[in-house]
């Protein structure tokens, strides 16, 4: 009977917890009243994790005489917000983690309704604390976050702590290694949000998936309303639709009928104003339609055949040697990849900011995302993949209404256990919760030759699960050719399209050498394995496009070569430095002449 007593308790506890933690995320920010809280941060290094036990969120000040603390947020360290620790100090290059993060902040003086503090990524767990008690945590450093503090902010002097860890372990995702810098810190916006009392919580609006002429919009309003007016408007198009809520305050329309709508596409990315209002809230974001399907092996766009060429980044900046944080930025590295011809971007590996996939949409490009399920995910731990589901549903729950999002990838280089099937099966059933309209991926690295048939195949039921097969396969560099490359045959998920995700290989910026020696490191062995490579693409019959392995150098901690790597992962068609490798035009030059 106690230990029933207890349970229920527990329960009880975990229901109230729950409540006050990270909540459902608010679809466009972007789109509300907000005040930033970027700039310059207070910051204590907390190596041995001892800040906690002080309580040095609660920033107290000797009164006594014989009183004292034995920390301070006044004049020490400063950081900047948004961006990783790691490159604005040099003791903190290779930290991993605790940083304490404090800032002031004053409500907005015309302030009335809610308030919500909106974190768009911590990398990679942490806890919030204001004015001296902890209001949330949160895990996952590529994914948004909020707390709605409403009721417990004062006017003035708000005292708003983070306290951010960033250490690398088993049942996180992801896990303990992985081939890029695990950079820690605010890494992206914070800002305050201003809400009315009864406001538009979510949206999502598109076009429907297999008709061009009607547009599907849902609308959720806070606090499940019911009976809320909503207008969703299209004024370009004429559009003006009346709705009401119903019971969990959502209303829906289909707007059929639809004329004069001009599809969006990589060669013609137009987006529409969409308003969306009641009584009380009203939203505007820049929303596109296009139409997106498999038939067969094919993937259609807006009715017609596309293929996919695609390239992949890291967020980060490599001449700052940081991570990626701002729309300039992301249009830094969105126009090295418009400049390579590419009408594609493979987001590696993890959701990254808003400003990178808003301007990649603006700009023209379809998206895939994905969660940071890379290789050495504990799929036996229920705890990690709970932590995963919540993950994929704050991506989705951010994107969705991106219209160039096209892919929603699961996982990296995964491989095949039982665990791992029923863990990516969740997965895309959380995914599917939110959005059953894009395509659902995932890159496998499982392709072998095999000798008797002399061809390439893949052993992973798994892939039936998914709309679009994805392989990463990285020939002449980590696999020797079984056979030259005008002989590489593959039948590899033959009834399903199929994108090459990764493949490519290391080279100095600069060097030359033998074109036939992997150990040159030189972009003339890159060049030719690219054109390799091409030759053998020629050869996979249902391949539907294809994503090199990588834009830019990228850091990374696995690679030790002293003189050609030095912490550089080097497969990138363009330096660290900027400058393009031979590869890059190789690949250009596909790009231009493949459709
Ligand atoms: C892969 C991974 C990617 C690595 C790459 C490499 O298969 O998916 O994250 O960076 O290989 O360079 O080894």
């Amino acid at each position: 009977k106690l230990t029933k007593t207890i349970f229920s308790l527990l329960i009880l506890l975990c229901c109230l917890l729950s409540n006050t933690f990270a909540q459902e995320i608010l679809v466009n920010v972007h789109g509300r009243k907000t005040q930033s809280l970027n700039g310059k941060w207070d910051a204590i290094i907390d190596q041995y994790d001892q800040g906690r036990k002080n309580k040095i969120y609660l920033n107290k000040k000797p009164v006594g005489k014989t009183d004292f603390y034995e920390y301070s947020f006044d004049a020490g360290l400063k950081l900047n917000v948004p961006s990783d620790w790691n490159s604005q100090l040099p003791e903190l290059k290779y930290y991993e983690g605790t940083v304490w993060y404090a800032k002031h902040f004053d409500v907005p003086k015309d302030h009335i309704g809610r308030l919500f503090i909106y974190f768009a990524a911590v990398s990679y767990r942490c806890k919030v604390y204001l004015n001296g008690k902890e209001i949330a945590e949160h895990e996952g450093g590529f994914t948004p976050f909020q707390v709605e503090v409403t009721d417990l902010v004062k006017k003035t002097d708000n005292f708003l702590v983070l306290e951010v860890n960033n250490t690398r372990t088993t049942d996180a995702i992801p896990a303990k290694s992985f081939d890029w810098w695990n950079y820690g810190g605010i890494t992206r916006d914070v800002m305050l949000v201003s809400t009315p009392k009864v406001y538009i919580h979510d949206y999502f609006i598109q076009l429907d998936k297999h008709r061009n002429n009607q547009i599907n919009a849902v609308v959720k309003i806070a606090g499940s309303q019911v009976n809320v007016a909503v207008t969703v408007e299209l004024p370009e198009l004429k559009i003006k639709q009346k709705l009401v809520t119903d019971q969990r305050g959502i209303a829906r329309a289909s707007i059929s009928n639809v004329k004069q709508l001009q599809r969006w596409s990589p060669e013609s990315p137009k987006l529409y104003n969409v308003r969306i209002s009641t009584a009380e809230d009203m939203i505007n974001e820049m929303i596109g339609f296009r139409n997106l399907a498999v038939k067969g092996t094919g993937i259609y766009l807006n009715d017609k055949p596309v293929f996919l060429k695609s390239i992949s980044f890291h967020e980060e900046i490599p001449q700052r040697k940081g991570r990626a944080f701002s729309e300039a930025d992301a249009v830094m590295l969105l126009s090295e990849a418009k400049a390579l011809g590419c009408n594609m971007i493979r987001l590696a590996h993890y959701p990254q900011n808003e400003y990178t996939v808003r301007a990649a949409e603006k700009m023209g490009f379809l998206l895939w995302e994905e969660t940071p399920i890379w290789q050495g995910i504990d799929f036996e731990n229920q705890e990690t993949r709970k932590k995963a589901g919540t993950m994929i549903k704050e991506m989705v729950m951010r994107d969705k209404n991106r219209c160039a999002l096209s892919f929603w990838g699961m996982a990296n280089e995964t491989q095949p256990s039982k665990a791992r099937n029923e863990f990516l099966k969740y997965l895309i059933k959380c995914t599917k919760e939110i959005d059953s309209t894009r395509l659902i991926t995932a890159a496998f690295d499982l392709v072998k030759f095999d000798r008797n048939r002399q061809c390439f195949v893949m052993d992973d039921p798994f892939i039936k699960e998914l709309d679009v097969v994805a392989i990463n396969k990285y020939m002449g560099w980590y696999h020797p050719w079984p056979v030259t490359p005008d002989k590489a045959i593959w039948d590899v998920a033959r009834n399903q399209p199929l994108i090459i995700s990764e493949f490519g290989a290391e080279a100095l910026y600069g060097k030359t050498g033998d074109a036939d020696t992997a150990s040159s490191w030189s972009e003339d062995y890159q060049a030719q394995l690219y054109k390799d490579n091409l030759e053998m693409f020629k050869h996979i019959p249902n391949l539907r496009g294809i994503s090199p392995w990588v834009l830019f150098d990228f850091r990374s901690p696995f690679r030790f070569h002293p003189t050609y790597q030095d912490g550089w992962n080097r497969k990138g068609l363009v330096s660290d430095q900027g400058f393009r490798k031979k590869a890059w035009y190789i690949i250009a030059d596909y790009y231009k002449n493949i459709n």
